[in-house]
């Protein structure tokens, strides 16, 4: 037990392990955007396809905002081996040479359900809850510390079984969507577990004391939040 100074007891709030803040992080997965009723129903083959659509164009908004995201993360980080690890990310998604890169990608999948280029682009369908979660993650980005919005994008933790459960169940349940479509899931398995490292290395490296630590976790519950408002505008929307 520690003594503060006027002879009180308190409880010593010693750091995690790096273990146990690893586990503690991972532990948060039981809010994850998967577990939301729209995700679920989307999982099970029940969403229509307007719901599909609407999923789609609306997502949109959100990997077309990652990109400037993790621009002000750079712009942020006065660490340069920091840097060119995080850049790749924006490449990821903006494409280089030979490669379309995600939103492409993404594009590719909005048209294998029917959506029109243009109007997805556009951000036409793009619902107000859906716009201001995501602002919402983009500002965290531009206006903390770069360690606390590298912690953010952690959630990707648990990317990897969304991609996969798409990859599993749309060829079942929405055959009308060109296959061709899916191609950025699968893009996103192994990018997502590199991308996932390179977040985890720094966060479990920067959040050193328990405070620090209890503090990503706080971090991380908002951009789950982030994740899980942008499913209840969308299923608001599209479930009436
Ligand atoms: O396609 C996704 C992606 O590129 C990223 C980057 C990362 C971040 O920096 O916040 N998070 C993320 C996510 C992507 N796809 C989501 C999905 O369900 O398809 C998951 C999302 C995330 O978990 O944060």
């Amino acid at each position: 037990m520690m003594e503060s100074s006027d002879g009180s007891q308190t409880a010593s709030r010693a750091a995690w392990s790096p273990e146990e803040f690893e586990r503690q992080l991972r532990a948060k997965e039981t809010g994850y955007h998967t577990h939301h009723p729209f995700h679920v129903m989307m999982n099970e083959g029940r969403l229509n396809p307007d719901q599909i659509r609407g999923w789609v164009a609306n997502r949109f908004y959100y990997q077309a905002s990652i990109p400037m995201k993790d621009g002000a993360i750079l712009s942020n980080c006065p660490d340069r081996e920091v840097r060119r690890a995080w850049l790749r990310r924006i490449l990821d998604q903006d494409g280089s040479a030979g490669e379309e890169g995600g939103i492409e990608a993404w594009i590719r999948l909005g048209e294998a359900c029917g959506i029109d280029r243009a109007e997805l682009v556009a951000f036409k369908h793009v619902l107000p809850g859906v716009r201001f979660a995501v602002d919402a993650y983009v500002n965290f980005a531009r206006t903390r510390p770069w360690r606390e919005a590298v912690c953010s994008s952690l959630t990707e933790m648990f990317a990897p079984q969304a991609h996969r459960d798409r990859l599993a169940n749309w060829p079942r349940h929405y055959s009308w969507v060109k296959p061709e479509g899916l191609q950025y899931f699968q893009m996103r398995l192994s990018q997502a577990r590199r991308d996932v490292d390179d977040g985890l290395r720094i966060t479990l490296a920067s959040f050193i004391t328990r405070e620090l630590q209890e503090r990503a976790i706080e971090i991380l519950q908002f951009k789950l939040d982030v994740l899980w408002s942008l499913l209840d505008a969308v299923q608001l929307e599209y479930c009436k």
